[in-house]
């Protein structure tokens, strides 16, 4: 046997599947239901296996992930988690990584035969994608009170959502008012607009910064903590929220919003590809054409479609296409940020907006293959070069920071911090539980690990530690210095720039409604978060994203609700 249909084989097709048809739904409920009857659920497996090793059924993924994400039946099972990192995991019946882009429109007969079949279902609104974005548009649209299907064609939920880490960006909140931090929604106007080189729109600026604080209420009404703020690069004031300690906030608010949506009962759908936004050539979408991974293509009949499909950061031939100096480049991304809700959207006649705007987040750790927060550097981590030297502001933007760290030998950096950072951010235990952080009882002892000269890794913490005390960098301005770098151990990861963000996307006005290319509204569409433009300008502020995704996806549910509801 080399695949785990054979292996079961003695067993019959029905003790997998309910008919021997095969899978009757996209999201292998009953395949699942039946690997768990004998296997055991996640956790029960986590429990049975060896102490010490990274286990890939403990992982930072939201929702109940299947046992079929990873394990197939009739080809070579995968290892979800090496699209990001890399533990080599010998995995029974297991093949490599590999994910080819398959255009949305690659299958066109057979997607044209599907259509002119006719809707094999109908409902009031459908979302696409289940990140952020999605699952915010969701929740709003079933409180609004009409049927929802949501379609992910990941076989996991969350999309960059369940990895976003230092936080999310809000202004006078009660998190800030209770920790007596001064803070105005103009001034969060004014840094976003500054860090996206003033080209963002500024209307759609403004809709992020006045709701920002009611989507922190809204998110602590549906069960999140966001009581732990800090700062992200271009801010400031510290107005990045997240839950208590410093836990990452998207796993955290993905899982919330996760919750939100399966106690409203949405209909939502794994391995659901949507390949096509339908409309009736009067520039209204009718529904969408779905490419089921194991129920094939079919017609979802909607009086509204939200666009919630994320970035592109992960298709690194269509990042090069943008900004050639980004070719070759890793990303910090989930699997499916390849940008085909883009493609969906613009060939169903949506318009873009600046799509050439590209983002490097400058400290993904080569080693883990995880992007380490920039709530290490909020919370006092510095950035040195390999003579051990410091070499920017450590929380200036990022398209300065990550454009630092290329010009320094071997184009990296390492990120250097003592044990009172460490304390202050628990996310910082994942990266010591990956094994990408180095250690040393004294600083000489950590460079001498790094091979770095002892003497100027000291004398760098030093004057930074004077800084600290002074209330002034008199080397680069940091403008936040939040702790002298004094309590061993001391740590270092080693850092470089990957490609995280993708700025540009569809064309959206302030209720989320997409702009077509002809400059009119598209009846009945609407989009929200990291497959939008016009936001974030040219380079997005750390923290910006989470906002955005919950304050536009909440618009954007109730708004097709509502168009949902009138026609
Ligand atoms: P996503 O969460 O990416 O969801 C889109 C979903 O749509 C995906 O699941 C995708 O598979 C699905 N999809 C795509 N195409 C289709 C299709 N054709 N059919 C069906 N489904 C489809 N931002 C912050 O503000 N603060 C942070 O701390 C932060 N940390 C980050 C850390 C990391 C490692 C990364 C990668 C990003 C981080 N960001 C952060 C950015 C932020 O997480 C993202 O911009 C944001 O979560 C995007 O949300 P979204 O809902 O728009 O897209
Ligand atoms: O907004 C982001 O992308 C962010 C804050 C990432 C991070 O470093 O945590």
């Amino acid at each position: 046997a080399d695949n785990l249909a054979d292996f079961h084989g003695d067993n019959g097709c029905d003790s997998c599947h309910q008919t021997d048809k095969g899978p009757t739904n996209d999201n292998l409920t009953h395949e699942n239901a039946q690997c768990v009857s004998c296997h055991g659920d996640l956790k029960e497996v986590a429990g049975g296996e060896r102490e010490g090793i990274v286990s890939p059924h403990q992982s930072h993924l939201i929702g109940d992930i299947a046992c079929t994400s990873c394990h197939k039946g009739h080809e070579k099972s995968v290892t979800y988690c090496d699209a990001c990192h890399n533990f080599g995991y010998d995995m029974p019946f297991g093949g490599k990584w590999e994910r080819k882009f398959v255009p949305v429109d690659a299958e066109k007969a057979a997607q044209d035969k599907a259509i002119a079949a006719g809707p094999r279902e109908s409902t009031d609104v459908v979302i696409i994608g289940s990140g952020g974005a999605g699952l915010a548009a969701a929740v709003s649209a079933r409180d609004a009170g009409v049927k929802v299907i949501v379609l992910e064609k990941e076989p996991v939920p969350g999309g960059n959502t369940k990895l976003a880490a230092g936080g999310m960006n809000a202004a006078e909140t009660k998190p800030q008012a209770k920790l007596g931090i001064q803070d105005k929604k103009q001034i969060m106007i004014d840094d976003t607009m500054k860090g996206g080189r003033n080209i963002n729109n500024p209307e759609l600026v403004k809709v992020l910064a006045n709701n920002s604080s009611d989507s922190i209420d809204w998110l602590t009404a549906l069960g999140a903590d966001m009581n732990d703020v800090g700062r992200m690069g271009g801010a400031s004031v510290n107005r990045s929220h997240r839950p208590t300690g410093g836990a990452g906030v998207g796993a955290h608010v993905a899982q919330v919003l996760w919750d939100a949506a399966v106690a409203r009962d949405t209909d939502i759908r794994l391995n659901s590809r949507v390949v096509r936004i339908l409309e009736d050539g009067s520039g209204k979408v009718t529904g969408v054409l779905v490419q089921g991974a194991y129920t094939g293509y079919y017609v979802i009949k909607a009086d509204a479609v939200v666009v919630a499909t994320g970035g592109f950061a992960k298709n690194n031939d269509r990042v090069a296409k943008y900004d050639a100096k980004l070719k070759g480049f890793k990303a910090t991304n989930h699997p499916g940020a390849t940008g085909d809700g883009l493609d969906v959207a613009t060939h169903a006649g949506a318009d873009t907006v600046d799509l050439e705007y590209v983002q490097a987040h400058p400290t993904y750790s080569p080693v883990g293959g995880v992007m380490v927060t920039e709530a290490v550097r909020g919370n006092g981590a510095i950035l040195v070069n390999r003579e051990g030297k410091r070499f920017v502001n450590e929380i200036t933007t990022r398209d300065k920071a990550s454009a630092a760290i290329l010009a320094q030998k071997g184009e990296s950096a390492y990120l250097v911090f003592d044990d009172s950072v460490r304390k202050s951010l628990s996310k910082i235990e994942g990266y010591i539980h990956l094994k990408i952080v180095n250690e040393g009882k004294t600083v000489k002892e950590l460079a001498d690990k790094l091979a770095m000269p002892a003497a100027e890794l000291e004398k760098s913490i030093a004057s930074y530690n004077g800084f600290v005390k002074s209330g002034k960098d008199e080397q680069f301005e940091r403008a936040n210095l939040p702790r002298e770098l004094a309590t061993a151990p001391f740590y270092a990861i080693e850092v470089a720039p990957a490609v995280h963000h993708t700025m540009g996307g569809v064309k959206i006005d302030t209720k989320a409604e997409v702009v077509g290319k002809d400059g009119k509204l598209i009846g009945g569409m609407y989009a929200a978060g990291e497959v939008t433009g016009g936001v974030h300008g040219a380079n997005r502020l750390g923290g910006n994203a989470i906002s955005d995704i919950v304050t536009f996806g909440r618009i954007a549910g109730a708004q097709a609700a509502q168009y949902a509801k009138d026609h």
